[in-house]
């Protein structure tokens, strides 16, 4: 008989309602239950989703269910302490990203899940995007030589406030909410970074935190990195949530450009334009279509793991690194320096 994984679902906020619908594509997984500190919110949820069991308190929830993973789907402060837990029940865990909010305490999240012997993965899924998976391809393929430069930007005046006001209030914002995205998918495309500089500004006098990052990245391999970060600009043409790029190798670039199309022209070559968009799904809502389609693939990603077929790209232990860069950016920015890497 194929397994079946048994997965519990912690919060019930705006962003897992995309979370449930996009494991709902997936055979092999039902969501056994619920939990949220606010019964309302989760009864909705579970009767939305026909969910049977419901539950306010992670304790209950470890006790009285037998789970093979629990995803959990809060706020970034309550992080920490869930995976924590779910670790010491013996549970398997996938936390949203960011980790947490410092490198000490992500450090032991990742340790203490490997101390009781569970698999704990982030929920990183830009990497995941159609288009973001395209250029890897394009790269892998020897397209454009070896790149060693490129430009990632994600430069946007969408009112993402509105629908997650909570990000208003954090100390730290754009790179810990935007910006590990972006961190993540230049490690995804040109491996770990060696050093940072970074400098951020903030534009948009009612929030706490910075809504600009400018961060600067030399890779291992020697290739550099602009990363422009913004939800502070009013452009031509609005790109939310997309992602763009200029990639340049030493025989030819990529291009990603608005509306998924990706130009790649080569040495004594006609250039090329070809469009990837990504699946679309009734549930997503068509502002974040292009990162909804993507939680899809970066569930079915741990999932093949947690079945034990292949590992997983997203771990606790390779989005250290990612987290690293995150508040390496800060203290860069602090510090006006530039700095090395660690891991
Ligand atoms: O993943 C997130 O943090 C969302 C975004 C639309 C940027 O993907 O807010």
């Amino acid at each position: 008989m194929e397994k079946i994984l048994k997965l519990g679902i912690i919060g019930t906020g705006f962003w897992a309602d995309f979370q449930i619908n996009a494991w709902k594509e997936l055979e092999g997984v039902e969501i056994v239950a619920l939990c949220d500190q606010n019964m309302e919110k989760a009864q909705a949820a579970a009767k939305k989703h026909s969910i049977i069991r419901v539950y306010t308190d992670i304790d209950k929830l470890l006790d009285e269910e037998s789970l093979d993973c629990i995803d959990i789907i809060s706020s970034i402060d309550s992080h920490k302490k869930l995976v924590l837990k779910t670790a010491a029940a013996g549970v398997n865990v996938i936390c949203q990203k960011p980790m947490t909010d410092n490198f000490v305490d992500c450090q032991a999240m990742v340790d203490a899940c490997k101390k009781a012997g569970v698999k704990f993965f982030i929920h990183e899924n830009f990497r995941w995007q159609t288009p973001i998976r395209a250029c890897k391809e394009l790269i892998k393929q020897n397209t454009i030589g070896k790149p060693f430069r490129s430009k990632l930007t994600f430069c946007s005046g969408f009112p993402v406030f509105d629908n997650q006001p909570a990000l208003k209030d954090l100390d730290r914002f754009i790179i810990m909410d935007l910006g590990v995205h972006l961190l993540d998918t230049a490690r995804f495309l040109f491996g770990d970074v060696a050093r940072l500089y970074c400098q951020t500004q903030k534009i948009n006098e009612s929030i706490k935190g910075e809504d600009i990052a400018n961060i600067l990245l030399t890779t291992k391999d020697g290739l550099v990195c602009f990363t422009e970060i913004s939800y502070a600009s009013h452009l031509e043409k609005e790109s939310f949530p997309q992602t763009l790029m200029l990639i340049e190798g030493d025989t030819g670039s990529i291009r990603l450009d608005l509306d998924h199309q990706i130009v790649v022209t080569r040495k004594n070559a006609e250039t090329t334009k070809k469009t990837y968009d990504p699946p679309r799904y009734d549930w997503a809502d068509p502002a974040y279509a292009l990162v909804h389609s993507s939680i899809v693939d970066c569930n079915k990603n741990i999932l093949q793991d947690l079945m034990g077929e292949k590992p997983a790209e997203t771990t606790g232990t390779d989005n250290l690194k990612t987290m690293e860069l995150v508040f390496l950016s800060y203290e860069s920015a602090l510090t006006n320096q530039s700095i090395a890497t660690s891991l």
